[in-house]
């Protein structure tokens, strides 16, 4: 026996090979990469780690306050309890206490003052989470209460802000609106939304040497915990290590606020030495952790007869919570999207980060852009009911046109615009004209059950924002057996990153995936990293995996050409084989080969993205490197009566460029669409008085299950469409975009109701459009409808 590699094939039968295509490479269809661990089980998050012996487990004791001072803080009566180690307070954090992600503003634990009920107070650590919590409980806590502020409106009139105003502006907006021929004004409050990931906020800590930390967390941000973690001990961060497998769901969610548990259990392992676990149980992780912003908006618009916007003024007020978290550049999304698909006139677009004494909201599926999206569609509908047109005819004559009809009001150009031959296509294949004509003659013979339909697009902007967060790294390294080493900065949270990486690098290489394992987002192996965040990342961490796999590769082809004395371009790899000239050898030959005679067989990858840069003083530039598309039909069927609701029929039309993973992809629609029907529909957060949150476990908040989906749901993907930018493989980012196509079924449930008044009264339906608020709106209509016939 050898321990060399032995080829037993035939010339013709690598040849053979060679002649084959790759089946699990770019464009295909495979399952995701723990698709199978995920259904049995054999996944391993966090919880299922073997557990480190001696192990503590940490529970943190929260604010019962919105607001007040606090008096005094007693733990010594958590001592009582067999198995509690320690119990701390602000004052045992012995580096820097804030934990702000961007600016200052989030304590790891209160300090003098609590903003929030359900703000960690104190964290005990005992052997159990049981005895943690028990001895938590009975620490004595005197506070003196002070006025909470719970409500947006509130904040914005008494200009109560975690952050500055800021504006987009475009010609004379307020000129624009006093000679429009027509003029509305309109208000709309838009909730939250729990990121109800299925495992809750996590994190174990283990001291390791010269008093460094190894650090499993649930995060889509491992960078940012490695900095806050040795800030909190105050020791550099190459002392930190964070290692992180998966999430089970993120969705904004652990972008910033799963820095906290991990920063708890770093400090307690610090003072006592022990290796510490914190899992946040439901309830707690649904006080504790803040949600989506909800926003208040305000519009004054202008336009002419035909229905196209002239001139528009909106407000968008995002309720924060207690600190700035995110606060600045969600807010600023939701300002670029106040736009979405359409070209505004002369604009005036102001964003409000209003304070209120509640959790502090942070990133969640699309990062403010739907809820700007939300006021710009309830005006397309505003303006519809007012000129009783069909709301798709005003929709597609707002879209953006060519030339002077063509640039945003932060100064971007929207090139390679899809919508107006998508809205053809999903118009065609939906049966539009058909069905809305059949949803009128329904309605006309049935005076309570009322159908809607609406049609709406997306348009979202790919890049961070922030334009210095768009880098990424990858290090790959191919060992000499031919197996396949692949880690990149972006994490997983089963939206199919790494089974998308793992085909970049297969087809650069020309092997299966099964050739590639996938390893842990690790801090030392790739650092620097920005959040796996803003859809961008197979965007960047593909690249990076691509030009790291690209260098190994081209010094293979340098070899093999020195080696065997051919030209480069007589140097081919494909399917698994590597031909030079007209001899085949199989890949794994090939680099046993190289390693032999000393060619670097690892490399580090790094991309940024080009093109993009953007003046925030001056509101202008291109933030965004290309845009994706979408757009949904959504009919609805609503008992005018009673407010409640069955979605009939959802059809989807879906740009993803040239799709790197068609089956991840209408995953990754689907999901979207329904997290974000979800969202406007069924999910309603609600304080009570005291800022409380009432709604806290899956028995009062109501995501969306399997019969909430539509009955007959129908989701394409835009075919023979790359991206014409330089993207990995000309693929599109779809993790964000499709999340906003869920507005259509808001839509279709406001049309329904307009129906009522012969579709020339516009019901105001906050969101979300809960039976409630469904009934209210059809009680609207006919209120008014007995008043005009008076
Ligand atoms: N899909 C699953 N299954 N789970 C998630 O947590 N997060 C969404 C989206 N799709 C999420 C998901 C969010 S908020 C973002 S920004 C993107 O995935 C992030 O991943 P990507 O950039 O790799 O697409
Ligand atoms: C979209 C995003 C993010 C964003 C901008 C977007 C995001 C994020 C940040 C951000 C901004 C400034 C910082 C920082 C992060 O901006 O997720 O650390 O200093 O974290 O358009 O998703
Ligand atoms: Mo997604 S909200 O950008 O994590």
């Amino acid at each position: 026996m050898s321990n060399h590699y032995v080829e037993t094939r035939t010339q013709a039968e690598l040849e053979a090979l060679f002649r084959q295509d790759l089946k699990t490479g770019v464009g295909r269809p495979i399952k995701h990469e723990s698709g199978d661990k995920h259904t049995t089980g054999e996944a391993i998050y966090i919880d299922d780690r073997l557990e480190f012996p001696n192990q503590l487990h940490v529970y943190a004791r929260m604010s019962d306050r919105a607001h007040a001072r606090i008096i005094s803080i007693d733990t010594s009566p958590c001592y009582a309890f067999d198995g509690v180690a320690i119990a701390i307070t602000s004052k045992d954090v012995p580096g820097e206490l804030d934990i702000g992600p961007v600016v200052a503003g989030d304590p790891l634990l209160a300090e003098g003052l609590v903003e929030y009920y359900g703000q960690p107070v104190i964290a005990v650590a005992a052997d159990s989470l049981e005895t943690a919590r028990k001895a938590a409980m009975a620490a004595i806590i005197e506070y003196e209460d002070l006025e909470p502020i719970l409500d947006v409106e509130e904040a914005l009139e008494k200009e109560f802000y975690v952050l500055d105003p800021h504006q987009h502006k475009r010609g004379d907006a307020e000129a624009a609106l006093a000679k429009a021929p027509n003029r509305i004004q309109g208000k709309l409050h838009i909730g939250g939304q729990e990121h109800f990931y299925l495992e809750t906020q996590i994190s174990s800590v283990m001291p390791t040497e010269d008093g460094g930390m190894l650090v499993f967390t649930s995060s889509q941000n491992p960078t940012e915990v490695q900095k806050l973690v040795a800030s909190v001990l105050d020791v550099p961060m190459h002392k930190i290590v964070i290692d992180m497998r998966r999430m089970g769901g993120g969705f904004g969610g652990k972008e910033t606020q799963a820095a906290g548990p991990a920063c708890l259990c770093a400090v307690i392992a610090r003072l006592t030495g022990r290796p510490t676990k914190m899992r946040l149980p439901r309830m707690e992780d649904m006080l504790v952790t803040g949600k989506r912003h909800p926003f208040f908006a305000r519009y004054d618009i202008g336009f002419d007869d035909a229905g196209r916007l002239q001139g528009v003024k909106i407000d968008l007020a995002g309720n924060c919570g207690y600190s700035p978290d995110l606060s600045g550049s969600i807010v600023d999304r939701a300002m670029f999207h106040a736009d979405n698909a359409y070209y505004l006139g002369d604009a005036l677009i102001t964003g409000y980060r209003c304070k209120t004494h509640t959790a502090s909201n942070t990133a969640y599926r699309g990062f403010g852009g739907p809820q700007g999206m939300m006021a710009i569609e309830e005006i397309m509908d505003h303006i519809a009911r007012t000129l009783g047109k069909d709301p798709l005819e005003v929709r597609k004559l707002n879209y953006y046109g060519k030339d002077e009809r063509n640039v945003t009001h932060y100064y971007q150009t929207v090139e390679h615009n899809l919508m107006q031959e998508m809205t053809e296509e999903l118009e065609g294949s939906c049966e539009y004209a058909r069905r809305r004509a059949e949803v009128i003659e329904f309605n006309r013979n049935s005076p309570v059950l009322k159908k809607g339909l609406a049609l709406t697009p997306v348009k979202f902007g790919i890049s961070f924002t922030a334009t210095f967060l768009n880098q990424a790294g990858a290090l790959i390294h191919v060992y000499t057996d031919g197996s396949i080493h692949l880690n990149h900065g972006g994490t997983e949270m089963g939206q199919g990153l790494n089974t998308k990486v793992q085909q970049v690098v297969a087809e650069v290489f020309q092997v299966e995936t099964d050739r590639i394992q996938i390893t842990a987002t690790n801090t030392d192996k790739v650092p620097n990293t920005s959040p796996t965040a803003a859809s961008s990342g197979a965007d960047l961490n593909g690249k990076a995996a691509f030009n790291a796999a690209m260098t190994i590769k081209q010094r293979l082809v340098e070899f093999a050409a020195r080696h065997f004395n051919v030209t480069e371009e007589d140097v081919e790899f494909h399917n698994g084989q590597v031909r030079v000239r007209d001899q085949y050898l199989a890949f794994e030959a090939l680099i046993e080969l190289a390693y032999f005679n000393q060619v670097s067989l690892s490399c580090a990858g790094f991309y940024r993205t080009p093109k993009i840069f953007y003046d925030r003083d001056k509101a202008a530039g291109r933030p965004f490197y290309y845009y994706a598309f979408g757009l949904a039909c959504c009919e609805v069927l609503v008992d005018t009566l009673t407010g409640e609701y069955k979605f009939l029929r959802t059809d989807i039309l879906h740009d993803v460029g040239a799709s790197l993973n068609p089956a991840v992809d209408i995953g990754q629609v689907e999901g979207a669409f329904v997290q974000g029907m979800g969202w406007l529909t069924t999910e309603e957060l609600v304080w009570n008085d005291k800022g409380r949150l009432m709604t806290s476990g899956p028995a009062s908040y109501k995501i969306p299950a399997v019969a909430d989906m539509p009955i007959d749901f129908r989701v394409k993907l835009v075919e023979n469409r790359k991206n014409p930018e330089d993207t990995v493989f000309h693929s599109k980012a779809v993790g964000e975009p499709p999340f906003m196509l869920g507005i259509g079924a808001w839509c279709a449930i406001k049309d329904a109701v307009a129906s009522l008044g012969d579709y020339r009264i516009q019901p105001q339906i906050d969101a979300p459009a809960t039976p409630e608020r469904v009934l209210k709106g059809a009680q609207q209509i006919r209120a008014a409808l007995k008043q005009s016939h008076a």
